[in-house]
Order: structure tokens, then C-alpha cells, then sequence
């Protein structure tokens, strides 16, 4: 069956933007927002507890089972803050959101992190860790670095990615 529109993956350090940037492409575009941890948590996709960090740890397994159908019907875009154990297959772009430091320190200030979870989180943003990942995952030149530090950055990625989209329906569709 053939998908009636691409599949973007959204994935960054926390904190970097993803939900902001998925919510809006979703409203402008119609194509379907998907965040991984709100769909984890809905459907109980874990297979244990993490006591060093206080969170459920995911069954990447199940989340791939459950996503599965959602991505063969395309026109998805998936927030997470990790990459690999997705399928390869099922995205046509990946971006990458980066956000610098000391701004996204504040934000997961912001958001309630402290102590080891928080300079972890901007640990991981420091050594590009998820930017590697994605580099290893997927071919080159589907991963797109996006920097993700003003309101300004925010739209400019927005409206770039919705050309995207729209090049690709009239690629893929028409
Ligand atoms: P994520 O889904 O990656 O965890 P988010 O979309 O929830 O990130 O954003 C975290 C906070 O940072 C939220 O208050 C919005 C703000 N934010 C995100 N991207 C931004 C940007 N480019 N400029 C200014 N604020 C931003």
C-alpha cells in the first residue's frame, strides 16, 4: 500500500523542541503527531522500573509493534529523544534538534530536572549523542541537524520542513 505521506522523525536531546515543533508541523501540515513517550505511557509499553532515574524503562520492542501499522499508512511524525531501535525503513527524514547548553540547562530547570537527571540531559547534548546515534542509524543523507535556541530558529525550521512536506506529496502523490 502505498503511504499517503512521509514519515519524519523528530528526535533531539529533551528539552530541545520536538513536541513544540511536531504539535505546529501537524496543525500546518494534517500529517499525524506521535510522541513516544506519551504513547508508551497511554498503552503501558514497559519492561521494568529504572531506580537510578526514577522512570519506567521502555519496551522498544513493543513501542516498534505498536507503531508498525501507523507507519506503513505514512504521514506520521514521531517524537523521541533516541533513535536506534526504530526500524531504518520507516522514515523518509530525521532531524536532529539542537539546542546550546547553557539555554537548555534552564529550560530542563524549567521543567523540574535537577541533579544527576539534569546535567545528564545536558551532558548528552554536549557530546551530541543523539546526533550520533542518528548518524549511525540512518543514511547520511537523511538526517538533518536543526538548531532549536529562539522563537526565530523555531519558525525557520517549521516553514522549512513544511516545504519539505509539501515537495514530497507533489513528489510522491500526484
Ligand atoms: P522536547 O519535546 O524536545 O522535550 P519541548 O518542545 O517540550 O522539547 O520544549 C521544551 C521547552 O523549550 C518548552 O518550554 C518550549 C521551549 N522551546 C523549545 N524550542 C524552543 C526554541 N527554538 N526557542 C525557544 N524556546 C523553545
Amino acid at each position: 500500500m502505498a503511504k499517503h505521506g512521509p514519515n519524519i522523525l523528530l528526535t533531539g536531546t529533551p528539552g530541545t523542541g520536538k513536541t513544540t515543533l511536531g504539535q505546529e508541523l501537524a496543525e500546518r501540515t494534517g500529517l499525524s503527531y506521535i510522541n513516544v513517550g506519551d504513547l508508551a505511557k497511554e498503552k503501558n509499553l514497559y519492561e521494568g522500573y529504572d531506580e537510578e532515574y526514577n522512570c519506567n524503562i521502555l519496551d522498544e520492542d513493543q513501542v516498534v509493534d505498536e507503531l508498525e501499522d501507523h507507519m506503513e499508512n505514512g504521514g506520521r511524525i514521531i517524537d523521541y529523544h533516541g533513535c536506534e531501535f526504530f526500524p531504518e525503513r520507516w522514515f523518509d527524514i530525521v532531524f536532529v534538534l539542537r539546542t546550546d547548553n547553557t539555554l537548555l540547562y534552564t529550560r530542563l530547570q524549567e521543567r523540574g530536572y535537577s541533579g544527576k537527571k539534569l546535567e545528564d540531559n545536558v551532558q548528552c547534548e554536549i557530546f551530541q549523542t543523539i546526533l550520533e546515534e542518528a548518524k549511525d542509524s540512518y543514511k547520511p543523507d537523511i538526517v538533518h541537524e536543526l538548531q532549536s535556541n529562539t522563537p526565530e530558529e523555531m519558525e525557520d525550521n517549521i516553514e522549512k520542513i513544511v516545504l519539505w512536506i509539501e515537495k514530497w506529496k507533489q513528489d510522491h502523490l500526484s
